[in-house]
């Protein structure tokens, strides 16, 4: 793809966010999209944003655990940005008429002490610098049809990413083994996903490792400070109006919001 039409893409999935609309996905019209072009959509997509004044909270990875992969028929992690205005506040409310086809999902995220640069980050060294840990609800909202993209089209529309909650940070507890953590997802106080930080590729630090990684390629680095969201454990749930939905993360805290339309 060349870059003007890099640009319009961008354009066209920062429009359709704007708008709540659908849109076709890209591989439909450039079949041979590769990722590294896919990345370069999503980059300019940050820079409308960051243009229009909305700041960037952190990375996140996707598609980290066996369960996301097998619900999006995709098959390899991906990251994009979590940004100012996605935030609600905990207990908050989010309306459904804002987005367009909304799902939760429950994630833990890391705040480093340190900046950590790859190649060649283990989870390990990221543990290492980690200062607090944060419970969150992030919800994805695709900007395609039917919930519904290849590999390069999630990567190019930011990682789905739309709303994020985030619950208390905690200071990392000593002893916390975040891979044994259980992590579970109620909507209207019924648990609906359960699972373990072991489901995101091993343990959650290795999510932040492999992240550092994967920058690592864009000469850029996992920031001291930066909130960084490690990807879903479990598999994401539809969202409507009257949900009042909340995570448990073991050990760590909890987020909650609601509904409303
Ligand atoms: C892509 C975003 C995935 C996660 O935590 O796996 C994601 C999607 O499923 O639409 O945020
Ligand atoms: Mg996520």
């Amino acid at each position: 793809m060349n870059a003007a039409a890099l640009k319009e893409t961008a354009r066209i999935l920062y429009m359709a966010e704007a708008e709540k609309r659908e849109i076709v996905r890209i591989t439909r019209d450039y079949p041979e999209l590769t990722v590294e072009d896919a990345y370069k959509i999503q980059e300019e997509l940050v820079k409308l944003k960051l243009k229009r004044g909305n700041g960037i909270i952190g990375p996140k990875m996707g598609l980290t655990s066996r369960a996301k992969m097998q619900q999006m028929n995709v098959e390899e992690p991906i990251y994009g940005y979590i940004f100012k205005d996605m935030i609600v506040p905990d207990g908050g409310k989010i309306n459904i008429h804002q987005l367009i086809h909304p799902k939760v999902e429950a994630e833990i995220a890391f705040v480093l002490g340190e900046d950590i640069e790859g190649p060649g980050v283990t989870g390990e060294q990221v543990l290492a610098v980690t200062e607090y840990l944060i419970p969150v609800l992030e919800v994805i909202d695709s900007r395609y049809e039917n919930f519904s993209f290849t590999l390069p089209d999630v990567i190019a529309d930011n990682a789905s990413s739309s709303r994020v909650v985030f619950g208390e940070k905690v200071k990392k507890p000593e002893h916390l083994q975040l891979d044994a953590v259980t992590v579970s997802l109620a909507i209207n106080g019924e648990i609906r996903e359960q699972g373990t930080g072991a489901a995101v590729v091993g343990h959650p630090a290795n999510s932040a490792a492999m992240l550092a990684n994967m920058l690592a390629r864009k000469k850029q680095k996992l920031k001291a400070g930066s909130v960084i969201l490690t990807g879903g454990v479990t598999g994401a749930v539809m969202l409507t109006a009257g949900d009042s939905v909340s995570a448990q993360v073991e050990g760590i805290g909890d987020a909650s919001f609601t509904v409303c339309s």
